[in-house]
């Protein structure tokens, strides 16, 4: 067993979601690296230390590069906000350390690209925490995908709906709500929610090649909590884009975070000749999949006992779900960051990068930063063609 000394920079949301992954992933995977709780890096030393104290980290840092240097860090992990991403990701590989990232990778794709490069040149592990890839249910349609049972496919339809951000005296700025600052996140629903969608989509059904897309902001001006001053909302609140798949099949994506009553919901649907799958984060046990029946004789019919069947997710056979409970036994959203930690940890073990890495996650990329120069000219936007491993 070898010890992986995690430098953590980030305290937030997502900060507890991989400390918890960190601290649990060898409880229920067999792994021959163990991750440390090293160091927790936040700017204010008492917030940091709380973090710390609360989580079990054994030191703390106040200053991100401070962290880097130390020669008992062995990975780093990017858990601020997006406009920090670029400038942590490229010291922490110049210094030699495994890099991962919270989604999405960058504030645009020059950034991405730069990244990108440097942990390749510097030749060291990296993953982007698209978690939803390890929902044993998203994961179940991977599979479906991958056994043919979707055949060709015709449409793809992903939805990403919150409804934090109606009330106009939401600020924007400052701890949670950076991501209503371009200054800060890059963009609005399309780096944060659509990034996931995309993620997901190109995953089960192969690279965007081009879209054409719709963005509104609806509240223009909110105050913000750095300056106190009311200052124009430059993020996207909604965004809509249609697209084309390298495979031929056609998509259409929506995201808001003003869709009232809904609050993580996170849909996709993929129709093909064989077959359709539907799922939704808000139910996430259960994958919805409609075969069209099979015969004897191999051949495609529909009859009587023809319909939806929807799988609860929780069988030693789906994904994942072996090292889990026992079937019926759910898991949820925390278990996703587990699953995402050890096929990462198991990939390096292995010598096979496992995905999304961050020339993955450039790729989503290149298709957020198409969808906003879309809705800038009104016009189809072409996604650079990039052969990746997915
Ligand atoms: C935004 O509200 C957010 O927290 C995203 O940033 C996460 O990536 C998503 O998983 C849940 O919603």
């Amino acid at each position: 067993m070898k010890d992986l000394r995690i430098g953590m920079i980030g305290y937030g949301f997502m900060g507890k979601a991989h400390s918890n992954a960190y601290q649990k992933v060898n409880r229920f995977f067999d792994l021959q690296t163990r991750p440390v709780l090293q160091a927790l890096c936040a700017r204010d030393q008492q917030i940091a230390q709380q973090f710390a104290n609360n989580w079990g980290y054994a030191s703390v840092e106040s200053d991100w590069r401070a962290l880097i240097e130390r020669d008992d860090i062995d990975a780093v992990d990017i858990c601020v906000p997006n406009h920090l991403h670029r400038e942590i990701a490229v010291a922490a590989a110049e210094a030699g350390k495994w890099v991962l990232c919270e989604k999405p990778l960058s504030m645009n794709v020059a950034e991405a690209v730069e990244m990108t490069e440097a942990v390749e040149k510097a030749g060291v592990p990296n993953m982007v925490w698209f978690n939803y890839r390890r929902v044993p249910a998203i994961a179940l349609a991977k599979q479906l995908v991958d056994e043919g049972r979707i055949g060709k496919p015709f449409h793809y339809r992903g939805t990403y709906l919150q409804d934090w951000t109606i009330a106009e005296d939401v600020p924007q700025g400052g701890a949670t709500l950076w991501r209503l600052d371009a200054a800060a996140a890059g963009s609005g629903v399309t780096g944060d929610l659509l990034a996931h969608s995309i993620d997901t989509a190109m995953w089960l059904n192969g690279p965007i090649t081009r879209v054409v897309a719709d963005t509104e902001t609806f509240v223009r001006e909110r105050m913000h909590q750095d300056t106190g001053q009311v200052q124009p909302v430059e993020i996207d609140d909604a965004c809509m884009f249609l697209a084309r798949f390298q495979n031929g099949s056609m998509g259409t994506f929506e995201s808001t975070r003003y869709a009232r009553g809904r609050k993580n919901f996170n849909t996709f649907e993929l129709n093909g000749h064989d077959g359709s799958c539907h799922f939704d984060l808000e139910d996430p046990q259960y994958l919805d999949f409609y075969e069209h029946t099979r015969k004897a004789d191999g051949q495609k019919v529909e009859d009587h006992l023809t319909g939806w069947r929807r799988i609860h997710t929780t069988n030693f056979e789906h994904p994942y779900m072996d090292r889990w409970w026992v079937p019926g036994c759910t898991i949820g959203y925390e278990h996703t960051f587990i699953n995402a930690l050890a096929d990462f940890l198991i990939g390096v073990e292995k010598g096979e990068a496992a995905q999304p890495d961050f020339r993955c996650a450039l790729q989503t990329q290149m298709v957020c930063d198409a969808v906003l120069e879309s809705a800038r000219t009104c016009e189809w936007a072409n996604v650079p063609g990039m052969t990746v491993k997915r």
